[in-house]
């Protein structure tokens, strides 16, 4: 069974919001919003909460525009991640526990900060495209094999 996990980010343009993670998985690293889909929600509605939550930001609009799996040798559970894209909120970001939000320049996303699969796919976010993806990571989450497409419709 895949676990259900959301990713959102804010685009924007030129700027996308992203949140400098505090703790727990993918500690250290800038990344969009999100986390587990709880029992008795929709992956949309926690897509939401889980913003809500992290930044104190209410979503307007959410568009579902990716859907990647990750799998890592050393673990036999796959992470389906949604990946979500909003263009407008209300409220202001604030931080949580859990993250510190910060806008970055289109042209100065932190690449080298966020997980590597990310170089991969954000040019087909900013872009406006969808996709569905498949990496596989190693030890050091060094990418071992990776398979990513645009799509039509997700
Ligand atoms: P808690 O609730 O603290 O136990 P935690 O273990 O910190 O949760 P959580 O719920 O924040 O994890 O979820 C992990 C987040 O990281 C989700 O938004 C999905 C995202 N994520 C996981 N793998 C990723 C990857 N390879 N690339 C990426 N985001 C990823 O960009």
């Amino acid at each position: 069974m895949n676990k259900l996990l959301t990713l959102c980010l804010v685009h924007q343009h030129p700027k996308v919001l992203l949140g400098m993670k505090k703790r727990g998985f993918g500690a250290g690293r800038w990344n969009g919003f999100g986390g587990k889909v709880s029992l008795g929600e929709t992956i949309e509605e926690a897509a939401r909460r889980e913003m809500k939550e992290e930044a104190g930001l209410e979503l307007q609009d959410i568009n579902k525009v990716g859907i990647i799996e990750f799998e890592f040798q050393s673990n036999p559970e796959i992470l389906e991640v949604h990946i979500f894209k909003s263009t407008n909120f209300s409220g202001e970001p604030q931080e949580s526990e859990e993250m510190k939000p910060q806008w970055f320049l289109v042209d100065a996303i932190p690449l080298e900060s966020m997980w590597p699969d990310d170089k991969h796919w954000l040019p087909l976010f900013l872009a406006g495209k969808k996709f569905k993806g498949k990496f596989l990571f190693g030890k050091g989450d060094v990418i071992l094999a990776m398979d990513l497409n645009e799509v039509e419709e997700i």
